[in-house]
């Protein structure tokens, strides 16, 4: 049991240069005082179904986009209902903060809200706990995963289009998936082939500017191939030339909902319209093409016919993750994905849903469910590394979390390696 003694929360700026919510909360157990805090990240291809990010709409601030509403709901609200308060774990005072917000989709809070001070409680119970944030995920949550060091596979976009970019690629990312069975040796071969498809790029006259989750963002022209093989292509001969052939595979998150077109039905894929059988068809020929183990978002958010074409072409040769789809929730998972028996993995996003338990309780369901699980970060983040912790904490199969490159990504990397240093 610990006291809550305070709660507080401010803006910081985000990756993007848009501020964000960050929080620190204290405890007092009996005179000993610990401390947590904790950022929250932001999307910029949010699924309409996700949770309430609050922004105050004030044109004179920050183009609409502050939080100070969000951040004065922590400050008075939150704070009144916990500081004073006994607690035996971060998992009691979730239970409390959600009772706090009755809305469907925490908007009367605000999810950025909600999420900081739980994210900041977790971290505090876990120091008070004498343990590592992973260690306190996994005994309130994740107790029945085994002891093992087993390290989920990252997911790196080393190339952005979509709306991470301004280079007019539809799909949104390009991510490299390093399979050589250690984390560090991952983690080596993410730089390396990174930087391998820099010098291409760059060798072929393409811009290496940078997208918003640090990956390249080349304008590629149509020719023989579409812009989004040739984006494979260059994918596959980094990863060749790098030398890790047989090491490393392929990922997509189309992040379709962008370039969907709920009047007409069709899906403008790099200048082209066409039919969900039509795109249904082009991820088969990809997947029958190039080493791809997982496509994300493939179809919108609600186009559930275009999901259950391609889960029946292609659930048995790669995995289907719904992001937009799902948004991490799993009230949505279970009316979507279970009742449709569509996709066969889960794109994981906090601030999706906005609290932790919810977040655990999203990914246990998910796998009772034999659907994988993705932890992801967002296109907008700071340098908070909890995603880390809680990917290994779960053994979810994958870690989503951009380039390896620009410090508000390479922290989750470095986080990985300091867990897996940690060990031992
Ligand atoms: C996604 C994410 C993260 P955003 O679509 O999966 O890569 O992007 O945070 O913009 O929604
Ligand atoms: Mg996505």
């Amino acid at each position: 049991m610990a006291i809550v003694s305070s709660v507080k929360a401010r803006w910081i700026l985000d990756s993007r240069g848009l501020p964000t919510v960050t929080c620190e909360v204290e405890l007092d157990q009996q005179g000993r005082k610990v401390s947590g805090s904790a950022s929250v990240p932001s999307g910029a291809s949010t699924g309409s179904h996700e949770a309430l990010e609050l922004r105050d709409g004030d044109q004179s601030k920050f183009h609409g986009k502050g939080v100070e509403k969000a951040v004065e709901n922590v400050n008075t609200h939150i704070t009144d209902n916990l500081v004073g308060r006994d607690f035996g774990s971060a998992v009691d005072v979730d239970t409390l903060v959600l009772s706090l917000d009755t809305s469907e989709n925490k908007s009367m809070l605000g999810a950025n809200a909600v999420l900081a001070v739980s994210m900041a409680v977790h971290r505090a119970y876990a120091t008070l706990s004498g343990l590592e944030l992973w260690q306190y995920l996994r005994r309130l949550y994740f107790s029945d995963r085994p002891n093992t060091a087993h390290f989920p596979k990252l997911m790196c976009n080393v190339l952005n289009g979509g709306s991470h970019a301004d280079n007019g690629l539809s799909i949104q990312e390009f991510m490299v998936v390093p399979n050589t069975g250690d984390i560090q040796q991952d983690v080596q071969s993410a730089s390396e082939i990174y930087h391998t498809l820099k010098n291409s790029l760059a060798g072929d006259g393409c811009s290496t500017a940078l997208g918003d989750e640090g990956g390249f963002a080349p304008t590629l022209e149509a020719g023989e191939k579409s812009p989004s093989e040739e984006a494979l292509l260059y994918l596959q001969k980094a990863i060749e030339k790098a030398g890790y052939a047989d090491r490393c595979a392929l990922a997509m998150d189309v992040a379709a909902t962008e370039f969907y077109d709920v009047e007409t039905e069709l899906y403008n894929l790099d200048g082209a319209k066409i039919t969900r059988a039509a795109l249904a068809e082009t991820y088969t020929k990809l997947v029958d093409n190039y080493n791809i183990i997982a496509i994300e978002d493939g179809f919108s958010e609600d186009d559930f016919l275009g999901w259950e074409i391609m889960t029946e072409s292609l659930a048995d040769k790669i995995k289907l993750i719904g992001d937009d789809l799902f948004v991490t929730n799993p009230q949505r998972f279970k009316a979507v994905g279970l009742d449709n028996n569509i996709a066969n993995g889960v794109l994981i996003k906090l601030n999706q849903i906005g609290s932790v338990k919810e977040t655990c309780e999203m990914i246990n369901l998910a796998k009772e469910n034999n659907y994988v699980t993705a932890v992801s970060h967002r296109s907008g983040e700071t340098v908070d590394d909890f995603i880390s912790d809680l990917a290994f904490s779960s053994q979810s199969e994958y870690i989503k979390l951009g380039a390896p490159a620009r410090g508000e990504r390479v922290a989750k990397y470095n986080r990985l390696l300091e867990i897996n240093s940690l060990l031992g």
